[in-house]
């Protein structure tokens, strides 16, 4: 499952680049094709960070950011900050931007960044340990679950600077809080978000082989051989001309790659002091193309991201007052000497040199126009420099790719009735080369009959299966006579927060809170997006969870057909302290526990008791820890172990 999307990444990679030349100055004569066209060539990614003020507004910025660049990290709008400033309100307008900006240019997004110190509000600063973590599981489980399906999004900052410059935990709150075990958790909950996506662990100042950097290499070997799920490595390269190059990044990038990570250069940019000189231009130009051809030399760094292109928007002299010119391009998008490294290290002059575009096609013809979708064809491309015509792409009038075909005709769908649609074609070599737009056509959509009429209102919902953490809950099912057809649920809570969607009329509610009223209620959705009136509400309290002096909490992490995954099981003491714990559960039958982590599991009929490990047993007044486990199910059941108990 996973290699599907790596794969896809690997084919977004190769499928296209954009001609550079029009908006690019003075041009050297080597750089004969834009970086991505040469990064493609040596199977690496070239990216940079992107800020979602100019990439609305700055057709310069735009421009150099797609032609130049087959990845992307957005330099701020997926931090928690950000995408979730509030308790449970998300937005992600500036990721989405983001995402949708790098799709319509073939171009893969890392995630940056989902655990970190900074840039994350003081709500959640200010948590208790258990509430800290429910924070983070869930700020997980939203962001990366988001993007969870979309090919676009390939791998996430899982956890960020989590180190002191001598290689010891940073005395953040997500460590004075929760310990070192806020990192394993982290990774637990992405990939159960996105089994797919590659989860990196990021920092800085870990270029050169040092105490920092080898407490991540420990920390990274260690969590891998416990089978958390660290796929990569990600090394910021926030470099300055001032000190000297790391010139061990090859053989610390090696000595990584050899514990079976991928590695990647994260954030590179060399900052210099004071004014531009040539000579500064020089020395920064060697760094940029030594970091290039480091992550050359080591087959399993993965690609170079530079944080940022313009100097325009250089987060350095914000930072560093008196530094600044970090980065390949001026303030008015001048390449600069450091463009030219980087275009020359990526290009080994091995790599198709075909930079003459398709000829123009013809303008689309549309046919065959319904309410919600068209054909299109066009009179076809030619191709004379050498690599030949790859395919089209199609987009509409604000210049979005909205399809791809690999001969002289598309099938738009998905389309909105009575909308009039303007759409142009460019074709596209096998070298990546785009030709001039086509000639544009306008066609509208035909009426339709759309669907304004809601479902029915749904029953009102019965609350079972209770827990100290969850609650399964079902209704009446609605029906819709609207066209579309019944789509699904919403559930909500009293506070009109949406908690939960359900595709039939049951759904399973978890992370709930121990021995708290939930008051609920359901809407129903039609395919059209309309939404039914509101339910009459339920009202059900969750368990206690404790006895014994001690209180426990389970959250569903992820379930599929024939299993899941119970993570954490937070285990709070009450006010003496202990030296070990014990907490019982049942398991539906017909499920076994196939996998556990922080605690010793034993099995007796239905009943499962888990002890303390070795090392997580003594628990202070008031402290908790957390372990977790996995369950087999038969596929049909969708029923999950409950009535957990502290022994
Ligand atoms: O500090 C450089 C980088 C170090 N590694 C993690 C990166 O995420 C970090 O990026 C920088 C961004 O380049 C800055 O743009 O992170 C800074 C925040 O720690 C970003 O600065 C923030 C400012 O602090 C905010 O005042 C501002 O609202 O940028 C925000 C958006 O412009």
């Amino acid at each position: 499952m996973r290699s599907l999307k790596w794969r896809s990444v690997a084919a977004a990679a190769l499928a296209l680049a954009s001609a550079a030349a029009t908006v690019l100055v003075a041009t050297p004569a080597s750089a004969d094709a834009a970086l991505r066209v040469h990064a493609q060539a040596r199977g690496k990614f070239i990216g940079t960070a992107l800020a979602t003020s100019p990439l609305a507004n700055e057709t310069a910025y735009r421009n150099i950011a797609q032609s130049e660049f087959n990845q992307v990290t957005a330099e701020n709008a997926m931090k928690w900050s950000d995408t979730e400033p509030n308790d449970n309100q998300y937005t992600f307008s500036g990721a989405d931007q983001i995402v949708n900006f790098a799709t319509a240019n073939n171009q893969q997004v890392h995630g940056h960044t989902l655990v970190w110190h900074s840039q994350t509000p003081g709500w959640v600063q200010n948590l208790s340990a258990t509430n800290m973590r429910t924070a983070m599981n869930d700020h997980i489980a939203t962001v990366v679950g988001r993007y969870a399906s979309n090919p676009t999004v390939v791998s996430w900052d899982v956890v960020n600077e989590v180190f002191e410059e001598n290689g010891s935990f940073r005395s953040s709150f997500w460590y004075n809080t929760l310990g070192s075990s806020f990192i394993a958790d982290a990774f637990r909950a992405a990939r159960a978000a996105d089994p797919d996506a590659r989860l990196c662990i990021n920092d800085y100042n870990v270029e050169g082989i040092n105490a920092k950097s080898t407490a991540m290499y420990n920390l990274v070997s260690q969590l891998r051989s416990q089978n958390v799920p660290v796929d990569c490595v990600g090394f910021q390269s926030h470099l300055s001309t001032q000190y000297g190059f790391p010139n061990d990044l090859q053989q610390n990038l090696q000595r990584f790659a050899n514990l079976g990570v991928q590695v990647r250069i994260t954030e590179l940019d060399v900052r210099i002091q004071g004014s531009r000189t040539s000579a500064k231009d020089a020395t920064q130009a060697t760094y940029y193309r030594n970091v290039v051809n480091a992550c050359l030399a080591v087959t399993a760094c993965a690609g170079v991201t530079i944080w940022g292109f313009t100097d325009k928007y250089s987060w350095v002299p914000d930072t560093f007052p008196g530094e600044g010119f970090a980065l390949l391009y001026d303030n008015n998008y001048s390449q600069k000497p450091s463009y030219t490294a980087v275009h020359d290290a990526l290009d080994d002059g091995t790599n198709p040199t075909d930079t003459t575009p398709p000829t123009t096609p013809g303008a689309p013809t549309a046919s065959g126009i319904t309410s919600s979708g068209a054909s299109l064809s066009w009179t076809a491309s030619t191709d004379s420099g050498g690599s030949g015509l790859a395919g089209y792409n199609v987009y509409n009038s604000s210049g979005t790719q909205i399809a791809t075909s690999t001969t002289n005709s598309a099938t738009l769908s998905g389309l909105s009735a009575s909308t009039a649609y303007t759409v142009y074609v460019r074709a596209r070599d096998g070298a990546g080369n785009l030709s001039s737009n086509s000639t544009s056509t306008t066609f509208t959509t035909t009426g339709g009959s759309s669907d304004t009429t809601a479902p029915t209102t749904p029953g009102t919902p019965a609350a079972s299966s209770i827990t100290s953490s969850g609650a399964t809950l079902s209704w009446t099912a609605s029906t819709d006579s609207g066209g579309s057809g019944l789509a699904g649920y919403n559930v909500y809570n009293s506070g009109g927060t949406q908690i939960a969607t359900s595709t039939t009329n049951s759904a399973t509610l978890t992370g709930l809170s121990a021995s708290t009223a939930y008051t609920v209620y359901v809407r129903a959705r039609d395919g059209a997006g309309n939404l039914s009136s509101n339910s009459a509400s339920v009202t059900f309290t969750t368990t206690g969870g404790s006895t014994g002096g001690c209180t426990v909490a389970a959250t569903l992490q992820t379930q599929w057909g024939g299993g899941y995954v119970v993570q954490p099981v937070t285990v709070t003491n009450g006010s003496s302290a202990r030296t070990s714990w014990a907490i019982t559960f049942t398991l539906p039958s017909g499920h076994t526990i196939v996998g556990s982590w922080n605690a010793v599991l034993t099995v007796s009929g239905n009943t499962v008791t888990a002890r303390n490990a070795a090392y997580n047993g003594n628990l202070g007044s008031g402290a908790s820890t957390t372990f977790g486990f996995q369950v087999a199910r038969p596929s049909s059941d969708t029923s999950t172990a409950s009535g957990y108990t502290c022994a």
